[in-house]
């Protein structure tokens, strides 16, 4: 069948709307109708050619909402018309990950997903008979894309698209590291290291669960109205203080229960690690750091206690955990809409990449 998609022919370059061959779901394949896609940092980060796991041509995206159309040989998980999340995080449950009880990371199909290819070691796309990559298994920056069955959350049929797009990363990695991860207990003080797309949605897990203090740091000032709306109880600007470590600790009369680094950045990876409760605090990376970059800290302050971890898709495993949260969602538990600050058609997708450098933007959401 012909879709239309962006598609990245190389690392800097605007993404081109073109129509592109996209072939039938095989064996264990599922053919998804896209309904809406949000568009995130990693699809930003692969796209400038600073990822030095990216793939050109590509149709990027990993964010997105849709309906299955067709299923290959094979497939018992899902049936056409069903309303599902594709999962860059997959969830095979037989895998030694899956059958692991400490993390979401399923290997079915890891090595294929980071060549841009099918399991079998092919590719669904192609343009003028030149193959495309797919990307993070999923490629929802395309009207139709081949998923495999493992890598698709099953969800509820009133769940709006435009919306529970966004659970497919941003919503699932913030709140699924407080709740899966990290496991916030209720009464804790929690420290959150920038207040963008995946900070807001930790803001929003730490209120749900019951956290006493939630603290956010940004250099942003603009971004404080907006944590305040999702449960921010205290902000800190690290440039208006002499020490940001210092101002946290006076200010939790001791230090954070748990911290979360939600930029990216390894200097404020230390700060939230050392913020932490002497003791028992717990410091969850989420941010992911460009390539090459090293963490550090004194190991004296894990000699006393801090324990230093990190998040994937917040720890969720998404065919079990995704269709939970989209629960939370429609329960009035968790706030999407007022993170979804712009929504555009696929011909318009560069400016949702415009929007996001130049800070405009929470979510841009593409509507097919
Ligand atoms: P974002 O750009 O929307 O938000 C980052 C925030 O950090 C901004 O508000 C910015 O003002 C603030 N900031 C920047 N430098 C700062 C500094 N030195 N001190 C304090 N604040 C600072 O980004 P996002 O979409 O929220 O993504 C955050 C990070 O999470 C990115 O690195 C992204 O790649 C990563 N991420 C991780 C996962 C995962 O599974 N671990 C999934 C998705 C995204
Ligand atoms: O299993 O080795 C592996 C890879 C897991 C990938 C997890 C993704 C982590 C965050 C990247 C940003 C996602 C948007
Ligand atoms: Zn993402
Ligand atoms: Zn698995």
């Amino acid at each position: 069948m012909k879709t239309r998609a962006a598609i990245a022919h190389k690392a800097g370059a605007p993404l081109s709307i073109e129509t592109v061959d996209l072939e039938g779901p095989r064996a264990g394949e599922v053919l998804v109708e896209i309904m809406a896609t949000g568009v995130c940092h990693t699809d930003a980060f692969t796209l400038s050619g600073d990822d030095p796991e990216g793939l050109f041509p590509a149709i990027l995206g990993h964010e997105g909402a849709g309906i299955v159309r067709e299923v290959g040989a094979g497939v018992t998980n899902v049936k056409p018309g069903d309303h599902v999340i594709p999962l860059y995080t997959p969830e095979c449950r037989e895998c030694e990950y899956c059958l692991h009880p400490k993390t979401n990371l399923c290997q079915k199909i890891r090595g294929t997903q980071g060549q841009g290819l099918m399991p079998d070691g092919s590719s669904r796309f192609s343009l003028d008979g030149e193959p495309i990559f797919h990307y993070m298994g999923c490629s929802t920056f395309s009207n139709y894309t081949v998923m495999p069955e493992i890598a698709l959350a099953k969800i509820r049929e009133d769940a709006p698209f435009d919306k529970v797009c966004y659970i497919g990363c941003g919503v699932t990695t913030g709140v699924g590291a407080v709740v899966f991860d990290a496991k916030v207990e209720p009464g804790s003080n929690v420290v959150v290291f920038g207040l963008g797309g995946i900070g807001l949605n930790v803001i929003q897990a730490a209120r749900m669960v019951g956290a006493n203090k939630i603290v956010g740091i940004d250099i942003n000032e603009n971004k404080k109205a907006l944590a305040e709306q999702f449960g921010m109880t205290d902000f800190i600007n690290p440039t208006k203080v002499d020490n940001v470590v210092e101002a946290i600790v006076d200010l939790t009369k001791g230090g954070a229960d748990y911290s979360f680094e939600c930029i990216g950045n390894v200097k404020t990876m230390r700060q939230a690690l050392e913020c932490a409760h002497k003791g028992w605090g717990e410091s969850v990376i989420i941010g992911v750091a460009g390539a090459g970059q090293e963490i550090s800290t004194r190991p004296f302050q894990l000699v006393t206690g801090r324990v230093w971890r990190g998040s994937a898709f917040g720890g969720a495993r998404g065919r079990t955990d995704v269709p939970k949260i989209v629960d939370w969602y429609m329960d009035g538990k968790l706030n999407i809409d007022d993170l979804i600050t712009h929504t555009m058609g696929l011909d318009e997708i560069n400016s949702a990449f415009d929007l996001m450098h130049e800070g405009k933007s929470i979510r841009s959401v593409i509507e097919y």
